[in-house]
């Protein structure tokens, strides 16, 4: 839209063409499926219409995380797929701030701030090493925020649209989205533009949750946060057996559900398995089965695979889950043993987190995660676990 003043009726009648225009035909049928290219997209920067093209540093060489202007790791900015193009951007970090597909807590539309802001170190220009790995992301992949996608409150389809071309032009500038929700229903828009870059059925998803989030819309619903997996696979978008679901756990879903999901060719592992087998040997298999099955992979992180202890601030919170340190290591695995083309961390929700953030923090070191992850792979290192040169021997 321009800024041009019309009257009154003008720009009641331009609101209305624009909303139509994002609604894609045949959305209300039945399976939907989202629409297709990234036309009237909204990453756009109307305010600064002259400027050259290109990441904006917003704060000064240095400060820390606890102060100055608050954007992912205090990384520049970047508006625009121009932006993301003059910037040869790797990685950027977005935001989704949407909670209207909610049941039980809400809040995740306050996750993608406090995550950024749940960071009391970081200092962009600093050395940003990973003692873990020797690595430092920020030495090998630009990266950048992208700010958050356009979100209609209390339009669903409206802004799943507004999502999807949002996600898609990141895609398109060659960068991988790495995005902070939002409830779990964003996954559909934001894995689906995934999937139009890089072909329906050619995407394979990594999806650590409690939950399986295969449910079944509820009469007269279009989505919900416990249902984007289904959505994923009725579209095409990605099939089921491209599937590999790690931390299920809990009274959901029913078994007709979890026949579907079988029917689908959904490779699950449950909280059972690892708690028989150990996590370190359920991870190899889920790198093992992603490995096999995907031409690229997507990480879908909902923060509930954590156990309560360690990630109380969650819309629908299950005991008996993953520590921390499991999904750090798992993330950074995947990313660098296989290596990703986008990922989500969603259902933080700040509201309900503890006071000390934990919640958030470990949403933040997450995300940090993927980008050691994605940066070893860059290095080409992709072996398990790879340790620091400067850390101690594990072999005594
Ligand atoms: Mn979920």
């Amino acid at each position: 839209m321009t800024g041009t003043h019309d009257s009154p009726d003008h720009a009641d009648q331009h609101a209305h063409d624009h909303h139509h225009a994002r609604w894609p035909e045949g959305f209300w049928s039945q399976p939907p499926r989202l629409g297709a290219g990234l036309e009237g997209h909204e990453a756009v920067d109307d305010y600064n219409k002259d400027r050259k093209p290109g990441p904006i540093h917003v704060n000064r060489r240095y400060e820390g995380g606890y102060s100055g202007i608050q954007t992912f790791a205090k990384l520049p900015v970047c508006l625009t797929p121009e932006d993301l193009a003059a910037g040869e951007i790797d990685v950027a970090v977005c935001g989704v701030p949407w909670d209207s597909t909610t049941s039980g807590r809400s809040g995740t539309n306050h996750g993608p701030m406090v995550i950024r802001s749940a960071d009391h170190q970081a200092g962009y220009g600093r050395p940003q090493l990973s003692l873990d790995t020797g690595v430092d992301a920020f030495e090998v992949l630009n990266c950048c925020d992208y700010g958050d996608a356009p979100i209609s409150v209390g339009n669903t389809p409206v802004t799943f649209e507004g999502i999807r071309k949002f996600v898609g032009t990141i895609v398109e500038a060659g960068a991988i989205p790495l995005i902070l929700g939002g409830d779990h229903a964003i996954t559909w828009p934001c894995a689906t533009a995934v999937a139009d870059h890089w072909g329906y059925g050619k995407v394979g998803i990594v999806h650590f949750d409690a939950h399986a989030d295969t449910g079944a819309d509820a009469p007269q619903s279009l989505a919900s946060h416990a249902t984007p997996m289904r959505k994923l696979i009725e579209s095409g978008a990605v099939p089921g057996s491209n599937f590999v679901q790690v931390g299920l756990r809990g009274y959901w879903p029913d078994p007709e559900t979890l026949d579907w999901m079988k029917e689908q060719r959904m490779r699950t592992h449950f909280m059972a398995e690892i708690e028989r087998f150990g996590f370190d040997h359920v991870l190899q298999r889920a790198v093992d089965e992603a490995l096999d099955q995907a031409d690229h992979l997507y990480l879908s992180l909902d923060i509930d695979v954590a156990d309560p202890a360690y990630a109380p601030g969650t819309g629908t919170p299950e005991p008996g889950g993953l520590t921390s340190n499991e999904i750090l290591r798992a993330v950074r695995r995947l990313s660098s043993e296989v290596g990703i083309v986008g990922m989500d961390i969603v259902e933080v929700s700040p509201p309900f987190d503890d006071k000390s953030e934990i919640t958030c923090l470990l949403a933040n070191r997450a995300a940090r995660e993927a980008l050691t992850g994605t940066a070893m792979r860059r290095l080409g290192i992709t072996g398990p676990d790879h340790p620091a040169p400067a850390a101690p021997s594990t072999e005594g």
